[in-house]
Protein backbone atom coordinates (compact mmCIF):
# COMPACT_ATOMS: atom_id res chain seq x y z
CA UNK A 1 0.00 0.00 0.00
CA UNK A 2 1.53 3.39 -1.20
CA UNK A 3 2.02 6.07 1.99
CA UNK A 4 0.60 9.86 0.17
CA UNK A 5 1.31 12.82 2.20
CA UNK A 6 -1.33 15.38 1.24
CA UNK A 7 -0.50 18.94 2.25
CA UNK A 8 -2.74 21.81 2.14
CA UNK A 9 -6.22 20.62 3.86
CA UNK A 10 -8.47 22.91 2.14
CA UNK A 11 -11.17 22.53 -0.52
CA UNK A 12 -8.47 20.89 -2.85
CA UNK A 13 -6.47 18.93 -0.76
CA UNK A 14 -9.07 17.36 1.68
CA UNK A 15 -11.21 15.88 -0.77
CA UNK A 16 -8.07 14.81 -2.55
CA UNK A 17 -6.47 13.45 0.85
CA UNK A 18 -10.26 11.50 1.54
CA UNK A 19 -10.72 10.21 -2.11
CA UNK A 20 -6.99 8.51 -2.10
CA UNK A 21 -7.95 7.37 1.58
CA UNK A 22 -11.22 5.76 0.52
CA UNK A 23 -9.26 4.09 -2.40
CA UNK A 24 -6.63 1.82 -0.21
CA UNK A 25 -4.30 4.44 0.00
CA UNK A 26 -2.39 5.43 3.71
CA UNK A 27 -2.93 8.83 3.71
CA UNK A 28 -1.44 11.84 5.70
CA UNK A 29 -3.00 15.02 5.14
CA UNK A 30 -1.36 17.88 6.58
CA UNK A 31 -2.16 21.67 7.66
CA UNK A 32 -1.00 24.74 9.28
CA UNK A 33 -4.28 25.18 11.48
CA UNK A 34 -4.34 23.23 14.29
CA UNK A 35 -8.44 23.75 13.88
CA UNK A 36 -8.29 22.07 10.52
CA UNK A 37 -5.89 19.22 11.90
CA UNK A 38 -7.87 18.55 14.67
CA UNK A 39 -11.57 18.84 13.17
CA UNK A 40 -10.45 16.43 10.26
CA UNK A 41 -8.75 14.17 13.39
CA UNK A 42 -12.55 13.78 14.58
CA UNK A 43 -13.73 12.92 11.28
CA UNK A 44 -14.99 16.44 11.00
CA UNK A 45 -14.63 19.14 7.99
CA UNK A 46 -14.24 22.58 8.41
CA UNK A 47 -15.64 23.64 5.12
CA UNK A 48 -18.56 23.62 3.18
CA UNK A 49 -19.17 20.71 0.23
CA UNK A 50 -22.36 18.72 -0.31
CA UNK A 51 -21.06 14.46 0.87
CA UNK A 52 -17.62 15.38 2.13
CA UNK A 53 -18.65 14.96 5.62
CA UNK A 54 -19.26 11.14 4.85
CA UNK A 55 -16.23 10.88 2.71
CA UNK A 56 -13.87 11.96 5.67
CA UNK A 57 -15.84 10.51 8.40
CA UNK A 58 -15.26 6.92 6.46
CA UNK A 59 -11.65 7.55 5.78
CA UNK A 60 -10.91 8.75 9.10
CA UNK A 61 -13.17 5.43 10.51
CA UNK A 62 -11.14 3.12 8.06
CA UNK A 63 -7.55 4.46 9.72
CA UNK A 64 -5.92 5.28 5.85
CA UNK A 65 -6.83 9.01 6.54
CA UNK A 66 -5.00 10.82 9.52
CA UNK A 67 -4.48 14.74 9.70
CA UNK A 68 -1.01 16.05 11.28
CA UNK A 69 0.56 19.75 11.55
CA UNK A 70 4.02 18.06 9.81
CA UNK A 71 4.27 16.19 6.99
CA UNK A 72 6.25 12.43 7.13
CA UNK A 73 8.15 10.57 4.94
CA UNK A 74 5.57 9.18 2.11
CA UNK A 75 5.92 7.52 -1.38
CA UNK A 76 3.94 10.81 -2.83
CA UNK A 77 3.72 14.34 -1.91
CA UNK A 78 0.47 16.33 -2.86
CA UNK A 79 1.15 20.04 -2.86
CA UNK A 80 -2.68 21.46 -2.25
CA UNK A 81 -2.17 24.68 -1.22
CA UNK A 82 -3.72 27.68 -2.34
CA UNK A 83 -1.69 30.64 -5.00
CA UNK A 84 -3.33 33.71 -3.82
CA UNK A 85 -2.89 37.41 -6.05
CA UNK A 86 -1.75 40.03 -3.46
CA UNK A 87 -2.56 43.88 -3.74
CA UNK A 88 -0.42 44.06 -6.60
CA UNK A 89 -2.33 41.64 -8.56
CA UNK A 90 0.73 39.34 -8.41
CA UNK A 91 0.50 35.48 -7.54
CA UNK A 92 1.68 34.94 -4.00
CA UNK A 93 3.41 31.84 -4.43
CA UNK A 94 4.75 31.88 -0.41
CA UNK A 95 2.74 29.19 0.14
CA UNK A 96 4.46 26.68 -2.53
CA UNK A 97 7.85 27.39 -1.90
CA UNK A 98 6.66 26.75 2.32
CA UNK A 99 4.95 23.23 1.22
CA UNK A 100 7.83 22.28 -0.78
CA UNK A 101 10.49 22.81 1.81
CA UNK A 102 8.36 21.32 4.56
CA UNK A 103 8.61 18.29 2.50
CA UNK A 104 12.01 18.16 1.92
CA UNK A 105 13.35 16.50 5.16
CA UNK A 106 11.15 13.81 4.43
CA UNK A 107 12.01 13.35 0.92
CA UNK A 108 13.89 10.10 -0.19
CA UNK A 109 14.91 8.94 -3.82
CA UNK A 110 12.19 7.37 -5.31
CA UNK A 111 9.00 9.49 -3.98
CA UNK A 112 6.77 11.67 -6.46
CA UNK A 113 5.90 15.25 -5.72
CA UNK A 114 2.76 16.30 -7.34
CA UNK A 115 1.77 20.23 -7.52
CA UNK A 116 -2.16 20.23 -7.72
CA UNK A 117 -2.38 24.22 -6.79
CA UNK A 118 -2.92 26.22 -9.88
CA UNK A 119 0.31 28.21 -10.74
CA UNK A 120 1.79 30.62 -12.94
CA UNK A 121 3.40 28.26 -15.96
CA UNK A 122 7.21 28.30 -14.88
CA UNK A 123 6.61 27.49 -10.91
CA UNK A 124 7.54 23.96 -11.50
CA UNK A 125 11.07 24.55 -13.14
CA UNK A 126 11.83 27.81 -11.81
CA UNK A 127 10.54 27.42 -8.16
CA UNK A 128 10.20 23.92 -7.08
CA UNK A 129 12.86 22.30 -9.26
CA UNK A 130 15.95 24.99 -7.72
CA UNK A 131 14.69 23.98 -3.95
CA UNK A 132 14.73 20.14 -4.84
CA UNK A 133 18.66 20.76 -6.80
CA UNK A 134 19.94 22.50 -4.09
CA UNK A 135 19.13 19.87 -1.76
CA UNK A 136 21.39 17.21 -3.85
CA UNK A 137 18.25 15.27 -6.09
CA UNK A 138 18.28 15.36 -9.72
CA UNK A 139 14.49 16.05 -10.76
CA UNK A 140 13.57 13.46 -13.17
CA UNK A 141 16.18 10.79 -11.91
CA UNK A 142 15.98 10.04 -8.73
CA UNK A 143 13.07 12.08 -7.25
CA UNK A 144 9.69 12.94 -9.52
CA UNK A 145 7.98 16.10 -10.48
CA UNK A 146 4.17 16.23 -11.97
CA UNK A 147 2.19 19.08 -12.39
CA UNK A 148 -1.79 17.58 -12.36
CA UNK A 149 -3.80 20.82 -11.85
CA UNK A 150 -7.35 20.74 -9.81
CA UNK A 151 -10.41 21.70 -12.00
CA UNK A 152 -13.13 20.61 -10.08
CA UNK A 153 -16.13 23.19 -9.55
CA UNK A 154 -17.12 23.71 -5.63
CA UNK A 155 -20.27 22.10 -4.74
CA UNK A 156 -19.67 19.59 -7.24
CA UNK A 157 -16.06 18.44 -5.90
CA UNK A 158 -16.43 14.78 -5.06
CA UNK A 159 -18.19 14.22 -8.03
CA UNK A 160 -15.72 15.64 -10.10
CA UNK A 161 -12.71 14.82 -8.37
CA UNK A 162 -13.58 11.37 -9.69
CA UNK A 163 -15.58 12.11 -13.60
CA UNK A 164 -12.94 14.66 -14.67
CA UNK A 165 -10.43 14.32 -17.19
CA UNK A 166 -7.15 15.13 -15.87
CA UNK A 167 -4.27 16.96 -17.15
CA UNK A 168 -0.70 15.26 -16.30
CA UNK A 169 2.29 17.39 -16.82
CA UNK A 170 5.77 15.71 -16.02
CA UNK A 171 9.55 16.95 -15.26
CA UNK A 172 10.05 14.37 -18.15
CA UNK A 173 8.33 11.06 -19.30
CA UNK A 174 9.17 9.16 -15.80
CA UNK A 175 7.30 11.46 -14.22
CA UNK A 176 4.33 11.79 -15.83
CA UNK A 177 4.17 8.08 -15.77
CA UNK A 178 4.57 8.09 -12.04
CA UNK A 179 1.89 10.44 -11.53
CA UNK A 180 -0.71 8.54 -14.01
CA UNK A 181 -0.35 5.55 -11.59
CA UNK A 182 -1.56 7.43 -8.82
CA UNK A 183 -4.56 9.19 -10.52
CA UNK A 184 -5.44 6.31 -12.54
CA UNK A 185 -6.44 4.66 -9.32
CA UNK A 186 -9.36 6.68 -8.90
CA UNK A 187 -9.85 9.05 -11.94
CA UNK A 188 -12.89 7.24 -13.89
CA UNK A 189 -12.21 10.46 -16.68
CA UNK A 190 -9.63 9.50 -19.37
CA UNK A 191 -6.01 11.25 -18.45
CA UNK A 192 -3.35 13.26 -20.56
CA UNK A 193 0.14 13.50 -20.25
CA UNK A 194 2.09 16.30 -21.21
CA UNK A 195 4.94 18.58 -19.87
CA UNK A 196 5.05 20.41 -16.73
CA UNK A 197 4.67 24.39 -18.23
CA UNK A 198 2.31 22.97 -20.67
CA UNK A 199 0.22 21.43 -18.00
CA UNK A 200 0.50 24.51 -15.75
CA UNK A 201 -0.86 26.75 -18.53
CA UNK A 202 -3.59 24.38 -19.42
CA UNK A 203 -5.22 25.14 -16.19
CA UNK A 204 -4.50 28.95 -16.18
CA UNK A 205 -6.28 29.08 -19.60
CA UNK A 206 -8.70 27.25 -19.02
CA UNK A 207 -9.89 30.18 -16.33
CA UNK A 208 -9.04 32.93 -18.54
CA UNK A 209 -11.24 31.35 -21.63
CA UNK A 210 -13.92 31.48 -18.99
CA UNK A 211 -13.07 35.16 -17.98
CA UNK A 212 -12.65 36.39 -21.82
CA UNK A 213 -16.55 34.84 -22.18
CA UNK A 214 -18.40 36.19 -18.95
CA UNK A 215 -16.76 39.43 -19.87
CA UNK A 216 -18.09 39.12 -24.14
CA UNK A 217 -21.51 38.20 -22.30
CA UNK A 218 -21.11 41.39 -19.77
CA UNK A 219 -20.03 43.52 -22.65
CA UNK A 220 -22.81 42.62 -24.90
CA UNK A 221 -25.20 43.15 -22.53
CA UNK A 222 -24.62 46.49 -21.67
CA UNK A 223 -25.06 47.22 -25.60
CA UNK A 224 -28.29 45.67 -24.96
CA UNK A 225 -29.39 48.10 -22.23
CA UNK A 226 -28.17 50.44 -24.67
CA UNK A 227 -30.16 49.20 -27.56
CA UNK A 228 -33.61 48.31 -25.74
CA UNK A 229 -33.49 44.88 -26.06
CA UNK A 230 -32.91 42.47 -24.22
CA UNK A 231 -29.04 40.12 -23.82
CA UNK A 232 -31.08 36.94 -22.45
CA UNK A 233 -33.05 36.55 -26.20
CA UNK A 234 -29.88 37.47 -27.59
CA UNK A 235 -28.12 34.71 -26.09
CA UNK A 236 -30.52 32.45 -26.40
CA UNK A 237 -30.60 32.91 -29.73
CA UNK A 238 -27.19 33.48 -30.90
CA UNK A 239 -26.73 29.95 -29.04
CA UNK A 240 -28.90 28.08 -31.36
CA UNK A 241 -25.54 28.41 -33.82
CA UNK A 242 -23.85 25.06 -33.95
CA UNK A 243 -20.36 26.82 -32.49
CA UNK A 244 -21.44 29.59 -30.98
CA UNK A 245 -22.16 29.68 -26.88
CA UNK A 246 -22.51 33.13 -25.33
CA UNK A 247 -22.14 33.31 -21.76
CA UNK A 248 -24.35 34.39 -18.86
CA UNK A 249 -24.28 37.91 -18.15
CA UNK A 250 -24.18 39.44 -14.27
CA UNK A 251 -22.87 41.32 -11.56
CA UNK A 252 -19.61 40.10 -12.01
CA UNK A 253 -16.61 37.29 -11.55
CA UNK A 254 -16.15 36.22 -8.20
CA UNK A 255 -14.66 32.84 -6.64
CA UNK A 256 -10.41 32.56 -6.00
CA UNK A 257 -10.14 31.05 -9.08
CA UNK A 258 -11.47 32.88 -12.58
CA UNK A 259 -11.07 36.37 -11.31
CA UNK A 260 -7.71 35.63 -10.12
CA UNK A 261 -5.38 33.32 -12.44
CA UNK A 262 -5.63 35.40 -15.60
CA UNK A 263 -3.48 37.86 -13.65
CA UNK A 264 -0.97 34.77 -13.59
CA UNK A 265 -0.19 35.68 -17.38
CA UNK A 266 -0.98 39.50 -16.90
CA UNK A 267 1.43 39.55 -14.65
CA UNK A 268 4.65 37.83 -16.53
CA UNK A 269 3.48 39.24 -19.73
CA UNK A 270 1.89 42.50 -19.53
CA UNK A 271 2.21 43.33 -23.25
CA UNK A 272 1.04 40.35 -24.94
CA UNK A 273 -1.99 39.90 -22.36
CA UNK A 274 -4.26 43.51 -23.33
CA UNK A 275 -7.26 40.89 -24.61
CA UNK A 276 -6.73 39.46 -21.03
CA UNK A 277 -6.94 42.36 -19.38
CA UNK A 278 -9.58 43.87 -20.96
CA UNK A 279 -11.32 41.23 -20.33
CA UNK A 280 -10.79 41.61 -16.61
CA UNK A 281 -11.91 45.37 -16.50
CA UNK A 282 -15.06 44.37 -18.12
CA UNK A 283 -15.43 42.18 -15.40
CA UNK A 284 -14.67 43.76 -12.41
CA UNK A 285 -16.32 46.61 -13.96
CA UNK A 286 -20.05 45.19 -13.65
CA UNK A 287 -20.52 45.73 -9.69
CA UNK A 288 -20.13 49.26 -10.76
CA UNK A 289 -22.79 49.32 -13.27
CA UNK A 290 -25.62 47.55 -11.42
CA UNK A 291 -25.02 49.76 -8.20
CA UNK A 292 -25.85 52.80 -11.73
CA UNK A 293 -29.20 50.93 -12.34
CA UNK A 294 -30.18 50.82 -8.74
CA UNK A 295 -29.53 54.10 -8.31
CA UNK A 296 -31.58 55.04 -11.29
CA UNK A 297 -34.22 52.87 -9.63
CA UNK A 298 -34.31 54.74 -6.55
CA UNK A 299 -33.43 58.00 -8.42
CA UNK A 300 -36.22 60.81 -6.01
CA UNK A 301 -36.91 58.53 -2.91
CA UNK A 302 -36.28 60.34 -0.56
CA UNK A 303 -33.85 57.88 2.07
CA UNK A 304 -34.01 54.93 -0.15
CA UNK A 305 -34.03 51.59 1.58
CA UNK A 306 -32.49 48.57 -0.90
CA UNK A 307 -32.90 45.29 0.08
CA UNK A 308 -30.01 43.02 -1.63
CA UNK A 309 -30.24 38.86 -2.44
CA UNK A 310 -26.76 37.60 -1.92
CA UNK A 311 -23.59 37.67 -0.69
CA UNK A 312 -21.49 34.22 -2.35
CA UNK A 313 -19.94 34.66 -5.19
CA UNK A 314 -22.34 32.30 -7.04
CA UNK A 315 -25.59 30.29 -6.43
CA UNK A 316 -25.82 27.52 -3.64
CA UNK A 317 -22.61 28.35 -2.09
CA UNK A 318 -21.14 30.11 1.20
CA UNK A 319 -18.19 31.17 -0.28
CA UNK A 320 -17.66 35.22 -0.36
CA UNK A 321 -14.01 35.11 -1.80
CA UNK A 322 -13.89 38.48 -4.72
CA UNK A 323 -17.66 38.40 -4.63
CA UNK A 324 -19.26 40.85 -6.96
CA UNK A 325 -22.42 40.76 -4.34
CA UNK A 326 -20.06 42.05 -1.70
CA UNK A 327 -19.02 44.90 -3.94
CA UNK A 328 -22.47 45.86 -4.86
CA UNK A 329 -23.48 45.83 -1.37
CA UNK A 330 -20.37 47.95 -0.22
CA UNK A 331 -20.38 50.28 -3.02
CA UNK A 332 -24.24 51.27 -2.14
CA UNK A 333 -23.17 51.81 1.34
CA UNK A 334 -20.02 54.22 0.65
CA UNK A 335 -22.97 56.40 -1.31
CA UNK A 336 -24.65 56.57 2.00
CA UNK A 337 -27.96 54.32 1.67
CA UNK A 338 -29.00 51.99 3.41
CA UNK A 339 -28.74 48.63 2.68
CA UNK A 340 -30.43 45.00 3.94
CA UNK A 341 -28.86 42.00 3.19
CA UNK A 342 -29.75 38.33 3.04
CA UNK A 343 -27.92 35.39 2.24
CA UNK A 344 -29.62 31.66 3.18
CA UNK A 345 -25.40 30.09 2.99
CA UNK A 346 -23.30 33.03 3.94
CA UNK A 347 -22.88 31.95 8.03
CA UNK A 348 -19.77 34.50 8.60
CA UNK A 349 -19.96 37.64 6.90
CA UNK A 350 -18.47 41.09 7.90
CA UNK A 351 -21.90 42.52 6.17
CA UNK A 352 -24.38 41.67 8.65
CA UNK A 353 -27.00 40.38 7.38
CA UNK A 354 -30.68 40.59 7.92
CA UNK A 355 -34.04 38.25 7.87
CA UNK A 356 -35.99 37.81 4.41
CA UNK A 357 -38.63 39.35 6.28
CA UNK A 358 -36.42 42.09 7.58
CA UNK A 359 -34.13 42.70 4.12
CA UNK A 360 -38.01 43.55 2.61
CA UNK A 361 -39.55 45.45 4.96
CA UNK A 362 -40.03 49.16 3.74
CA UNK A 363 -37.61 48.38 0.95
CA UNK A 364 -37.98 50.85 -2.28
CA UNK A 365 -35.57 48.47 -4.48
CA UNK A 366 -34.89 44.78 -4.59
CA UNK A 367 -31.70 43.88 -6.19
CA UNK A 368 -31.25 40.21 -6.79
CA UNK A 369 -26.93 39.99 -6.78
CA UNK A 370 -26.28 35.72 -6.16
CA UNK A 371 -28.72 33.23 -8.25
CA UNK A 372 -29.50 30.96 -5.34
CA UNK A 373 -31.75 28.80 -5.96
CA UNK A 374 -34.08 29.60 -2.72
CA UNK A 375 -34.57 32.61 -4.59
CA UNK A 376 -36.94 31.08 -7.07
CA UNK A 377 -38.87 29.74 -4.53
CA UNK A 378 -40.00 33.84 -2.95
CA UNK A 379 -43.72 34.98 -2.75
CA UNK A 380 -44.02 38.04 -4.77
CA UNK A 381 -47.53 38.85 -3.85
CA UNK A 382 -46.67 38.67 -0.38
CA UNK A 383 -43.59 40.80 -0.32
CA UNK A 384 -45.45 43.34 -2.18
CA UNK A 385 -47.07 44.02 1.26
CA UNK A 386 -43.89 44.42 2.83
CA UNK A 387 -41.70 46.69 0.50
CA UNK A 388 -42.53 50.61 0.02
CA UNK A 389 -41.90 50.83 -3.35
CA UNK A 390 -42.44 47.32 -5.29
CA UNK A 391 -39.10 47.58 -7.77
CA UNK A 392 -37.19 44.56 -8.66
CA UNK A 393 -33.55 44.73 -10.37
CA UNK A 394 -32.74 40.92 -11.25
CA UNK A 395 -29.14 40.77 -12.10
CA UNK A 396 -28.83 37.08 -12.73
CA UNK A 397 -32.19 36.23 -15.14
CA UNK A 398 -32.70 34.10 -12.07
CA UNK A 399 -36.78 35.35 -11.16
CA UNK A 400 -39.92 34.62 -12.86
CA UNK A 401 -40.08 38.38 -14.04
CA UNK A 402 -44.25 37.90 -15.33
CA UNK A 403 -44.97 36.72 -11.37
CA UNK A 404 -43.09 39.85 -10.33
CA UNK A 405 -44.83 42.28 -12.15
CA UNK A 406 -48.69 40.96 -11.88
CA UNK A 407 -47.34 41.06 -7.81
CA UNK A 408 -46.98 45.26 -8.83
CA UNK A 409 -43.54 45.14 -8.92
CA UNK A 410 -41.47 47.26 -11.33
CA UNK A 411 -38.64 45.11 -12.79
CA UNK A 412 -35.18 45.49 -14.49
CA UNK A 413 -33.53 42.59 -15.81
CA UNK A 414 -29.41 43.30 -15.83
CA UNK A 415 -28.90 43.29 -20.08
CA UNK A 416 -32.01 44.87 -20.92
CA UNK A 417 -32.90 48.39 -21.57
CA UNK A 418 -36.80 47.40 -20.94
CA UNK A 419 -38.68 48.18 -17.67
CA UNK A 420 -41.28 46.57 -16.76
CA UNK A 421 -41.75 44.27 -20.08
N1 LIG B 1 -20.23 33.50 -14.02
C1 LIG B 1 -20.89 34.40 -14.86
N2 LIG B 1 -21.33 33.96 -16.08
C2 LIG B 1 -21.16 32.66 -16.49
C3 LIG B 1 -20.50 31.76 -15.63
C4 LIG B 1 -20.03 32.19 -14.41
O1 LIG B 1 -21.05 35.57 -14.54
O2 LIG B 1 -21.60 32.35 -17.61
C5 LIG B 1 -19.68 33.97 -12.73
C6 LIG B 1 -20.24 33.23 -11.51
O3 LIG B 1 -21.42 33.83 -11.05
C7 LIG B 1 -19.08 33.37 -10.53
C8 LIG B 1 -17.85 33.29 -11.43
O4 LIG B 1 -18.31 33.63 -12.74
O5 LIG B 1 -19.08 34.64 -9.91
C9 LIG B 1 -17.15 31.93 -11.47
O6 LIG B 1 -18.06 30.83 -11.35
P1 LIG B 1 -17.93 29.42 -12.08
O7 LIG B 1 -19.01 28.57 -11.53
O8 LIG B 1 -17.91 29.60 -13.56
O9 LIG B 1 -16.49 28.87 -11.69
P2 LIG B 1 -15.69 28.62 -10.29
O10 LIG B 1 -14.83 29.82 -10.04
O11 LIG B 1 -16.57 28.18 -9.19
O12 LIG B 1 -14.77 27.36 -10.70
C10 LIG B 1 -13.86 27.47 -11.78
C11 LIG B 1 -14.05 26.27 -12.76
N3 LIG B 1 -13.32 26.55 -13.99
C12 LIG B 1 -13.92 26.47 -15.21
O13 LIG B 1 -15.11 26.23 -15.35
C13 LIG B 1 -13.03 26.67 -16.41
C14 LIG B 1 -13.58 24.98 -12.09
O14 LIG B 1 -13.66 23.89 -13.01
C15 LIG B 1 -12.13 25.14 -11.60
O15 LIG B 1 -11.67 23.96 -10.95
C16 LIG B 1 -12.11 26.27 -10.59
O16 LIG B 1 -12.52 27.48 -11.29
C17 LIG B 1 -10.69 26.42 -10.05
O17 LIG B 1 -10.48 26.01 -8.92
O18 LIG B 1 -9.80 26.89 -10.79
Amino acid sequence: MKKVCVVGLGYIGLPTASVLASNGFQVLGVDVSTNVVDTVNKGNIHIEEPGLHTVVRAAIGSGNLRASLEPEPSDVFFLSVPTPMNDAKQADMSYVQKATEAVLPHLAKGNLIILESTSPPGTCRDLIRPILDKAGFDVGVDIFLAHCPERVLPGRILKELIENDRVIGGYGEQCAAAAEAIYGSFVEGDIFLTDVTTAEMVKVVENTFRDVNIALANETAVLCENLNINFNDVARLANRHPRVNLHTAGPGVGGHCISVDPWFLIEQFPDDTKLMQRARHRNDGMPAHVVEGVLGLIAGIASPKVAALGLAFKGNVDDMRESPSHTVVKLLQAKGIEVAVHDPYVKKSPIELASIEDCFSGADCVVLLTDHNDYKYLNPVQLAKVVRTAKLFDTRNLLDHGEWRQAGFQVKVLGSGRLAE
